[in-house]
């Protein structure tokens, strides 16, 4: 399970209690593009080692926007992750996720939509992010990114909208890296856009092609595994180009560097938000590069909006991916770290201040079903 740090009000006592062994993590306190060093990566691992648990999987070592862009200080901020990783790989860890998003991680529109039974989950509704990105926003040419039919839709929507509900789309939508502090304003999401106006698909896969060329080498070397996350969701959100969201933008990212060093947080949530994307198939296609995985699933209600649902009830037959996972590390004789990704906000969790997703009790029935699926099919393999 994931854990924020000594600042996450999920202890790690409570992720050792809900069945997990390993905790992915990350340095949030470091700027990012800055060096992590082996004294605040052994800090670290000491907190969680003295909990009974392990550090396995860092998530994330972000990504500087300017590696993203190919621009500014790039090549020393790349020196610093080579350097980063090195030390990673001294300390012994292994697993590293990363995004390429521009700006902006995963994005949705509604962090408490209400389930029937009272909990709560996170929620896009495109109409919502349209009246969001054209009225609220006023995104520079926004409106040439849309159909007529979409921004009315979208100003039926909005129209209906209290001054609050407003402010609290416009907060969703601008939250920054889970862990992280930022809440972006208008002006600073506006500016931050405007570095990107060009940088088109194209020139994005680009710098992560070289991104990955500089420091796939030094994984290589120190048998280290990087995982690129998946677009979440998978699609471009406010005209910013995403790469990965398909399987074939997964084909380019593996193909232009062959390693298997360079690989795939296989994330069900992000990838299934996509109908096109056939997850099955991306596990047959990319199973020498799936290094870590994150099991949640979505329900799509209607053409623009998507939900994310109990880990075994959604779009995704979890049931058909763990089976399939199973047989992979059945047959590469590797045991592929796993965590349930987002968990919904139960009443028990209402008053405990955690990052969207990521209260305990959701994530702790999320883990619990899966290793349940997982042992159950495993037994019926003969595994
Ligand atoms: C995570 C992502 O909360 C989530 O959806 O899967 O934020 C993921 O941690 C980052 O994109 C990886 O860099
Ligand atoms: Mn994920």
């Amino acid at each position: 399970m994931r854990w924020f740090g000594p600042n996450d009000n999920v202890k790690l006592i409570d992720i050792k209690q809900a069945g997990a062994t390993g905790i992915v993590t990350a340095l949030h306190q470091i700027p990012v593009g800055e060096v992590w060093s082996v004294e605040a990566i052994q800090q670290r691992q000491e907190i969680i080692r003295n909990a009974g648990l392990e550090w396995t999987v860092v998530e994330s070592l972000p990504v500087h926007e300017e590696i993203k862009r190919a621009s500014g200080n790039y090549l020393q901020y790349i020196q610093n992750y080579k350097i980063s990783l090195q030390n990673l790989a001294d300390c012994g860890i292994k697993i590293i996720t990363y995004n390429f998003m521009p700006i902006l991680d995963w994005v949705r529109t509604n962090h408490n939509f209400i389930n029937e039974d009272g909990s709560k989950a996170l929620l896009y509704n495109q109409d919502a992010f349209t009246f969001f990105d054209v009225f609220l926003l006023k995104r520079p040419n926004a409106e040439n990114d849309y159909s007529e039919a979409a921004k009315e839709k979208a100003l039926q929507f909005g129209n209906q909208l209290s001054v609050d509900e407003k402010a609290l789309l416009f907060k969703n939508v601008l939250l920054g890296l889970p862990g992280s502090k930022i809440n972006f304003t208008a002006e600073q999401i506006l500016s931050l856009l405007d570095d990107y106006t060009e940088i088109d698909n194209q020139k994005l896969r680009e710098n992560l092609i070289y991104f990955l060329t500089e420091v796939t080498p030094i994984a290589e070397l120190n048998d280290q595994k990087l995982a690129i996350h998946p677009d979440d969701p998978p699609f471009s959100v406010l005209g910013l180009p995403r790469i990965v969201s398909t399987e074939e933008d997964l084909k380019a990212i593996f193909c232009a560097v062959p390693s298997t060093a360079n690989g795939l947080c296989y994330c069900t949530g992000s990838l299934s938000a996509d109908p096109k994307n056939d997850l099955e198939k991306i596990i047959d296609d990319y199973q020498d590069r799936i290094h870590f995985l994150h099991l949640r699933n979505t329900i799509r209600e209607s053409e623009t909006i998507f939900r994310e649902s109990e880990h075994l009830n959604g779009d995704v037959k979890m049931e058909k991916i763990v089976e399939k996972i199973l047989l992979v590390m059945n047959k590469t004789k590797i045991s592929l770290p796993m965590r349930p990704d987002h968990g919904f906000l139960h009443e028990v969790d209402e008053t405990t201040a955690t990052y969207p997703g990521y209260s305990l009790t959701g994530r702790l029935k999320g883990l619990a079903e899966l290793r349940g699926l997982e042992m159950g099919i495993g037994y019926k393999l003969g595994l």
